[in-house]
C-alpha cells in the first residue's frame, strides 16, 4: 500500500494486478506445458460448441411464411381469377359474362388499403339493371366489395358480396341482383374503404 493512497484506489489497483497476474500466469502455463492434448481438446470443444449453437439457432429461427401462433386461423380458400368472377351473389352461381352486353367496370384502386386514399373508382359508379358490374383489383393486396355501410351494418353483405378479390383478379355481380337504387358498399378487409353504386 502506497502512503496516503486512498483505500479505494489501493483496492482497485490490487484487483487489477490480481486479474492481470492470473491471466499472464495462465497463458505462460499453457505455453510452458505445451500440452497438446489440452490444446486439441479445447479446439474440439470450441468446434462442438459452434456446431451445436449453429443448429440450435437454426431450429429456433422461424421459417418465413409459417405463422406459429395460437391466434392464427386459416382463411377461407382464396378464389382465383376464374372463381372470383363466379363468386358474386350469395348462392355463388356461375355468371356467364358473355350473356351481358352491358358491362360496367369499377376499379379497386392501387393504394386503397391505406386509409385516406381513394378506395374505388369511379365512385359513385352507376349501372343500368341489365349490366354486369365487375370490380377489378388494381391493388397489391386482397379487397372486397361488400354491400352495406360497414361491418356494423346489419344488412352487410346481404345484397351483394364479391368475397375476397385477390390482386389482379376480378369479381362480377349482375346489377339486377343489386336492384334499383343507390347502394353503399365497403371492403371487409379495410372497412374504411367505402363506395357507392347506383343502379337505374
Ligand atoms: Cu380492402
Amino acid at each position: 500500500m502506497i502512503d496516503n493512497e486512498p483505500l479505494h484506489d489501493c483496492l482497485t489497483r490490487s484487483i487489477k494486478d490480481i486479474n492481470r497476474g492470473d491471466l499472464i500466469h495462465f497463458v505462460v502455463n499453457m505455453a510452458d506445458k505445451t500440452d497438446k492434448k489440452a490444446f486439441y481438446a479445447l479446439l474440439g470443444l470450441a468446434a462442438i460448441t459452434g456446431i451445436i449453437t449453429y443448429y440450435l439457432f437454426g431450429a429456433a429461427t422461424p421459417t418465413p411464411g409459417i405463422v406459429d401462433s395460437i391466434y392464427r386461423q386459416d382463411l377461407p380458400a382464396a378464389p382465383n381469377a376464374t372463381d372470383a368472377a363466379a363468386a358474386g351473389g350469395s348462392a355463388g352461381e356461375t355468371i356467364d359474362e358473355s350473356a351481358f352486353a352491358n358491362k360496367v367496370e369499377v376499379q379497386i384502386l392501387a393504394g386503397s388499403a391505406t386509409q385516406g386514399n381513394p378506395a374505388y373508382g369511379p365512385d359513385p359508379a352507376s349501372a343500368t339493371s341489365d349490366a354486369l358490374v365487375t370490380w377489378v383489383n388494381e391493388d397489391t393486396v386482397p379487397h372486397t366489395a361488400t354491400s352495406g355501410s360497414g361491418p356494423q351494418d346489419p344488412e352487410s353483405g346481404q345484397l351483394f358480396d364479391t368475397s375476397i378479390v385477390m390482386p389482379g383478379a376480378t369479381a362480377s355481380i349482375p346489377a339486377e341482383q343489386m336492384g334499383p337504387g343507390e347502394h353503399e358498399y365497403y371492403c371487409t378487409v379495410h372497412p374504411f374503404m367505402l363506395g357507392t353504386i347506383t343502379v337505374t
